[in-house]
């Protein structure tokens, strides 16, 4: 019998039994376009399953993409494509890669996209990369899909990134657009590790633009907490809260982070971060007490972070006067300056400081 993919994730599609993945009811078979039972679920009803198939999308990229095909990375314009250092070694052997930043939307209030697009040149400038070409997503899909329809002819189209990233999300603009109606049976989701393995669909009669499974980063905050967490945490609405900030206060966001502002000149911290979540400013000195108490009558609760001491501190100071952005992967950033300082988040994270974005 003929191999078939689900059309949302993926994943090898079998009708023998409902319990493992790729499980699609036979009547499903008279559908335009079938999914498996995991995207069914996660579309109708919002109900996220974990796949157990972890599929390494780069090495899927070399045993599949040609030298000259058009290797489309996403990233979140926030984050860059600092966590994927590893990743860009590997991608240096393809000629024409291409960034994409999107969730440009959440950051419009508080940067232009000519300084957007600078920030990310210089990102990429700093892990020694160079892109053929980059983009922000901001209402110009048009522009993004007339520069890949020029240049893809007889190429593939691979569209890879972190988990997360967006990339489904960008291509179901690209088939809209394609298509001139609404297009999203990619299957998306808040859920990092929605898409399961490489999603072929025709382009033209000659080539293909495919979407990917994401590349998986250890140190995101999103792999660290519970699908509980991820359900009720508003990704999609950024907020800046500021904070003028003495030496010996300390910030404390929600359950999840606390960040000592141990030394320094008075200075006005900013965070730019998910709008849902809780955040005040005490004494150092009160500060663990204000965590621990915060947990109790918390709406957003993370289980597993019961107490302040299971977080893992990491002491850091900058030493100049200029603005840098305390990066917490997949929980924003602290934009701030000259200082010694001790964060606490839960342990694993990724978190790194760079000249400030905004
Ligand atoms: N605000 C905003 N949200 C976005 C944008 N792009 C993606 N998202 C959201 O980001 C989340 C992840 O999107 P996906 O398209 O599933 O990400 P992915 O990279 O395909 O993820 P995996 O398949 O798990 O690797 C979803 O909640 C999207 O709605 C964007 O440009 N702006
Ligand atoms: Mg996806």
């Amino acid at each position: 019998m003929e191999e078939l993919y689900c059309l949302g994730c993926g994943v090898k599609l079998q009708c023998e039994n409902v319990d493992d993945e790729g499980y699609v009811d036979p009547n499903a078979f008279n559908h335009e376009f079938v999914l498996c039972k995991r995207c069914y679920q996660l579309k109708h009803y919002g109900k996220f399953t974990t796949s157990n198939i972890v599929k390494n999308s780069i090495r899927l990229l070399h045993e599949n993409a040609k030298k000259d095909d058009i290797i489309v990375l996403i990233c979140d314009v926030s984050l860059t494509i600092c966590p994927l250092t590893k990743a860009l070694l590997e991608l240096n052997y393809f000629q024409n890669v291409i960034l994409i930043a999107n969730r440009y939307d959440l950051y419009k209030d508080y940067i232009s996209p000519e300084k957007a697009l600078k920030f990310l040149k210089n990102e990429a400038k700093r892990c020694h990369f160079k892109f053929k070409k980059y983009f922000l997503v901001d209402n110009n899909i048009e522009e993004i899909f007339n520069y890949l329809d020029d240049n893809s002819l007889n190429k593939d189209i691979y569209v890879i990134g972190l988990e997360n990233a967006g990339k489904t999300t960008f291509l179901n603009k690209i088939l809209t657009k394609i298509a001139n109606e609404k297009n999203d049976y990619l299957t998306n989701s808040k859920y990092p590790g929605t898409t399961i393995d490489l999603v072929k669909i025709n382009l033209t009669d000659n080539n293909y633009i495919i979407d990917s499974p994401g590349i998986k980063s250890k140190g995101n905050f999103m792999n660290l907490v519970s699908k509980e967490f991820i359900k009720n945490y508003d990704l999609n609405k950024i907020k800046a809260t500021s904070f003028q900030i003495n030496e010996n206060q300390s910030i404390i966001i929600s359950n999840i982070l606390k960040l000592d502002f141990k030394e320094g000149n008075r200075q006005t911290i900013i965070y730019y971060g998910s709008n849902m979540l809780e955040i005040t400013r005490c004494k150092l000195e009160k500060s663990k007490k204000t965590f621990n108490n915060l947990i109790k009558d918390l709406k957003l609760k993370e289980k597993s972070i019961d107490n302040l001491e299971r977080l893992e501190k990491k002491p850091f100071k900058i030493k100049d006067n200029e603005k840098y952005d305390l990066v917490i992967e997949g929980l924003g950033f602290f934009s701030l300056t000259q200082g010694t300082y001790n964060l606490y988040c839960l342990k694993g994270v990724n978190a790194f400081l760079r000249k400030s974005m905004i």
